[in-house]
């Protein structure tokens, strides 16, 4: 029997884009179906009950939820090609602790591009370009997180760099300025069509952004 593979998700979602990015990098053919988070479908509801959110991988029936299991769950049953996570166990270990400190910190710290002004944006925005710059010096010179190519890493951070523009606007920053190996790194990633082609528009995640802000009432 043919597997039968779904993706609850949402267009600017850097969560749902790291489930898109490892699906396309394992060749896998789904249903895509976006979702309107202001009215949840029922699929949706029962799929993940605990944290009603998306992205949703549906495998044959089966839900699975969070987007770092959803990748895990990915590489070990389409386990074929392209391997994302290292096979030794240290390394491994290394790409989950990396993961684990990209969603604590940026997206924990990112209130800052929703209302924060004067001093608390410029806290925000320091301690945003920071990690960038901690992640950076983690990649090193390796061409990918992963290595030769992109691994577990590469796809957890990636579904970010559509966000840039947009924090490089709310900062007025340049982010080719403050870590230009790490954009090197994200221009490498996007000359990848797995990725390109998984990835939100970063002009369209700005309008996003705007949209939401007039719909929350900040200016
Ligand atoms: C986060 C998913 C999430 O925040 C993961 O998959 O890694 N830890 C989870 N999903 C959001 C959309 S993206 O900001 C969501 O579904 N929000 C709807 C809601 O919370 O009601």
């Amino acid at each position: 029997m043919a597997d039968k593979v779904i993706l609850l998700d949402f267009y600017p979602s850097m969560f749902g884009m790291r489930a898109r990015v490892a699906l396309a990098v394992k060749g896998v053919e789904y249903e895509y179906r976006e979702e309107d988070l202001g009215n949840k479908s029922q699929l949706l509801l029962e799929s993940n009950p605990v944290h009603k959110q998306i992205p949703v991988l549906i495998h044959n029936g089966k839900p699975v939820c969070e987007s770092f299991i959803i990748l895990q769950y990915i590489d070990e049953v389409w386990n074929h090609k392209s391997p994302l996570l290292p096979s030794d166990p240290y390394q491994r270990a290394q790409a989950r602790f990396w993961a684990d400190y990209i969603d604590k910190k940026i997206y924990d710290n990112g209130n800052w591009i929703w209302n924060a002004k004067g001093e608390e944006q410029e806290a925000g925005k320091k301690g945003f370009v920071e990690i960038m710059k901690q992640l950076e010096s983690e990649l090193g010179d390796k061409p990918f997180f992963g290595g030769d190519d992109l691994g577990f890493l590469d796809v957890a951070l990636i579904t970010y760099s559509p966000w840039f523009q947009t924090y490089e606007t709310c900062g007025n920053l340049s982010m080719e300025e403050e870590c230009p190996k790490l954009i090197a790194w994200v221009k490498r990633c996007w000359e990848k069509q797995s990725v390109s082609k998984s990835l939100a528009d970063p002009n369209k995640v700005y309008d996003f952004y705007l949209a939401l802000k007039k719909k929350r009432g900040i200016d």
